[in-house]
């Protein structure tokens, strides 16, 4: 008899259009609404990005489809069937409405997995917590991935899309032990460093692996996309550490958001619009590794981790 496995993808959720940006920020803020000047910024970023305005939406859809599909294709367990539900974190349909579906469907054992590689008690955390009360509630058994950031696919999905924009900084005439190598991932609250959070260390360790796989020395981390709150985020930010790589006179960065998994605004706009511009004021060359998307190395890992969780339900 086949068994049939639920499997939670979490991811961070987006607006369906830009009337949907004011409850989905007032989500963000934990149910206080933005002010008229943060809401409109916000609104203007949206705007501003190509490749759709909330891109997010599709490649979680599409990311969604590709999991199931890579689960069920090779079915080494021949008697278990996954079934993929969307849970997102600050959008429809929200984690919780995942959980409910599932339970709704007659799933009674499942696992969740976030689509973002490194664990933070305040990011993936935060999803599992969710996730796990909800199951509680729902009578579905649940085991969750917390991290993948070493999985050696995730390295060399990451060093291959490396290793590409450095043969085009070849191509396009510079020496490719002239490229700085930054790594990205979103700040936050600097408080995380006290309660002795994962997160900062996790995204090193993904750090020198990819530039150790990609044989490049010439490379640092960085942080991006702070929240604007009063307290200080971990940095220093994206946009400072170009200032001070043109002052010691980089002039080739290739920026490395590791930290995402999927073109969305935190990647098309902070990265790809405001970095770009402040490295064009610089006269910098910035190119951008592309993101993972659906990518089948990516599906393998996610398949990888969601198996071996799925091998603990009893
Ligand atoms: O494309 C899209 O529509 C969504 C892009 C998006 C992703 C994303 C990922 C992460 N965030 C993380 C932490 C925080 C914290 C705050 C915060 C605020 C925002 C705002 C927007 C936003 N985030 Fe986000 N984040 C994305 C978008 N994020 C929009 C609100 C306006 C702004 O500050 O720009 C601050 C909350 C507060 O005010 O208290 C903290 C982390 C990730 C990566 C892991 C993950 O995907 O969950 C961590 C994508």
């Amino acid at each position: 008899m086949t068994t049939q496995i639920g499997v939670l993808v979490m991811s961070y959720g987006t607006p369906e259009s830009l009337e949907g940006v004011e409850s989905y920020y007032t989500h963000i803020r934990r149910g206080n609404p933005p002010s008229a000047e943060q809401l409109k910024d916000l609104k203007d970023r949206y705007e501003a990005i190509v490749g759709g305005v909330f891109p997010l939406r599709e490649n979680t859809d599409r990311q969604v489809k590709a999991l199931q599909d890579a689960l069920n294709r090779d079915n080494r367990e021949k008697d278990i069937e996954y079934i993929c539900f969307q849970g997102l974190k600050h959008a429809h349909p929200f984690i919780e409405d995942g959980v409910e579906r599932m339970a709704e469907s007659g799933i009674k054992q499942a696992v969740g997995i976030v689509l973002a590689p490194h664990y933070s008690v305040m990011s993936v955390g935060g999803y599992i917590k969710r996730a796990r009360e909800k199951a509680e509630s729902s009578g579905i058994q649940m085991a969750f991935v917390e991290s993948y950031h070493l999985h050696p696919k995730l390295i060399e999905a990451l060093s291959k899309r490396v290793s590409a924009r450095l043969d085009q900084f070849e191509e396009a005439g510079a020496n490719r032990e002239d490229v700085r190598l930054l790594f990205s991932a979103h700040s936050l609250p600097e408080r995380i460093l006290s309660m002795g959070d994962p997160y900062r260390d996790q995204l090193l360790e993904t750090s020198k692996a990819v530039a150790e796989q990609a044989g490049v020395t010439s490379w640092q981390f960085t942080w991006q996309s702070a929240g604007r709150t009063a307290e200080p985020w971990l940095g220093p930010d994206i946009l400072d550490t170009l200032r001070e790589l043109s002052k010691d006179q980089v002039e080739y960065v290739l920026s490395a958001p590791i930290g995402f998994v999927s073109d969305h605004l935190e990647v098309l706009y902070d990265l790809d619009i405001e970095a770009e511009a402040i490295a064009s004021e610089l006269d910098m060359r910035l190119m951008r590794i592309e993101s993972l998307n659906s990518d089948p190395a990516f599906m393998a890992v996610l398949s990888d981790v969601v198996r071996d969780r799925a091998g603990e339900l009893k």
